[in-house]
């Protein structure tokens, strides 16, 4: 295993001093020690992996520097257009180093979302013309990897990428910062799950919402046929939930929906907004982090979601902390036209026995469809 001190010692002595990303849980040994080393504006958690790109060239164009950034195999489709329309050497030929976590990688068992995209994560690099390796877990080699990365980077001015396995990074002892706040994501599904119940439709977000939300479904015997649950693309649950609300006006339609998911792709809230029906409902669980990969911290808690909802023309906004208001607030939103908004800020944090679908994706989606014919 690698330690994560030594891999950002082998990059700091190369001069690589600022980072940007989104996290990933097979990173987030080595982002944890990035978050308690850098300074907290040499490394900005970005809204997605394609402004992490624009982040790194704005710090090369600054400072003539390559930047780090890191990110999981599933933010590559983010990443493609700013590495082929910014970076690639035919248009501003920006170097930059891209760590991407590899998930899905062939021979090692992964969730279905992860499968194709671990598969044709190195042709992929191939296809755009970025050179990768495999990052090693000895200490030499990983330093010998970064020179050979340092210097294709200042030959060619353009990036390279180093691809992490699962497994590469030693443990970094992390203590994560409580926010104080008293529900967690968990209570707040399971809130939401039994209030709305299965006569409504609810789209949930990648991660542990949607883990969350299976189990709930299984322990209290309503099947899985109202929900879909998301398991990949981070940050599109709303739209999906709202073209379904469009066309299932007769229907309640609930988009359970996390804090990072909605910055990574909040320009659908205007969408959202302007086009969401009586019927679309978006719940945001607020826990001010990206808590399924790892607990780092996304701007949620800074920022006014509510005032933003409200900005991009919902009918109407609430944010709710407490445990005691959860049910009469999910009442009121299940009883206002939407498009309308509920905030649920929480604490970080999920059970360490939180299992995962034991449905696969075509047969929630199967289901789903059935159950929204009756
Ligand atoms: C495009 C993309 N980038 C990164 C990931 C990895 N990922 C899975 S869940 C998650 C965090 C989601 O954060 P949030 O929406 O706040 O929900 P939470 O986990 O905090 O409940 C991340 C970064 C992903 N699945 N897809």
């Amino acid at each position: 295993m690698l330690s994560p001190a030594l891999f950002y010692a082998s990059l700091r002595a190369a001069n690589i001093d600022f980072f940007a990303g989104v996290p990933d849980s097979l990173l987030k040994d080595f982002c944890a020690y990035v978050a308690d080393h850098a300074a907290a504006d040499a490394n900005l958690i970005a809204a997605n992996e394609g402004a992490a790109i624009a982040l790194a060239a704005g710090h090369h164009l600054a400072t003539g520097r390559c930047a780090l950034v890191y990110l999981q195999n599933s933010g590559l489709g983010n990443a493609l257009n700013p590495l082929v329309s910014l970076a690639d050497s035919g248009v501003y030929s920006i170097p930059m180093l891209i760590l991407v976590g590899w998930r899905g990688e062939p021979g090692k068992s992964d969730e279905p979302q992860h499968v194709k995209q671990g598969r044709t994560t190195r042709e992929l690099l191939d296809c755009i013309g970025i050179p990768h390796e495999v990052l090693p877990t000895d200490a030499d080699e990983t330093r010998k990897l970064v020179l050979r990365a340092t210097k294709y980077m200042h030959e060619n001015q353009s990036p390279f990428a180093i691809v992490v396995s699962d497994g590469t990074f030693d443990k970094y002892a992390h203590v994560p910062v409580s926010s104080g706040f008293e529900m967690r994501r968990e209570d707040a599904v399971r809130g939401v799950a039994s209030k709305v119940g299965t006569s409504a439709t609810i789209v949930a977000t990648t991660g542990k919402t949607a883990r969350e939300l299976f189990e709930y479904r299984s322990e209290a015997g309503d099947g899985h046929a109202s929900d879909f649950l998301t398991v990949g693309s981070m940050g599109h649950a709303s739209q999906i939930a709202m073209a379904i609300a469009l066309a299932r006006r007769d229907r309640q339609v609930v988009c359970l929906d996390g804090d990072g998911a909605l910055i990574m792709h909040m320009g659908s809230l205007a969408i959202s907004g302007t086009n969401g029906t009586k019927n679309f409902k978006h719940i945001v669980v607020n826990n001010g982090a990206h808590d399924s990969v790892g607990g780092q911290p996304t701007a949620g808690h800074d920022i006014n979601i509510c005032e933003i909802a409200r900005a991009c023309c919902y009918l109407s906004a609430e944010r709710i902390v407490e445990p005691g208001d959860l049910d009469e607030a999910i009442d009121r939103l299940l009883q206002t036209d939407g498009p309308a908004l509920l905030e649920i800020v929480t604490n970080t944090g999920a059970r360490s026995d939180l299992g995962r679908p034991t449905i696969s994706p075509i047969e929630n989606k199967l289901s789903f469809m059935r159950n929204l014919e009756e």
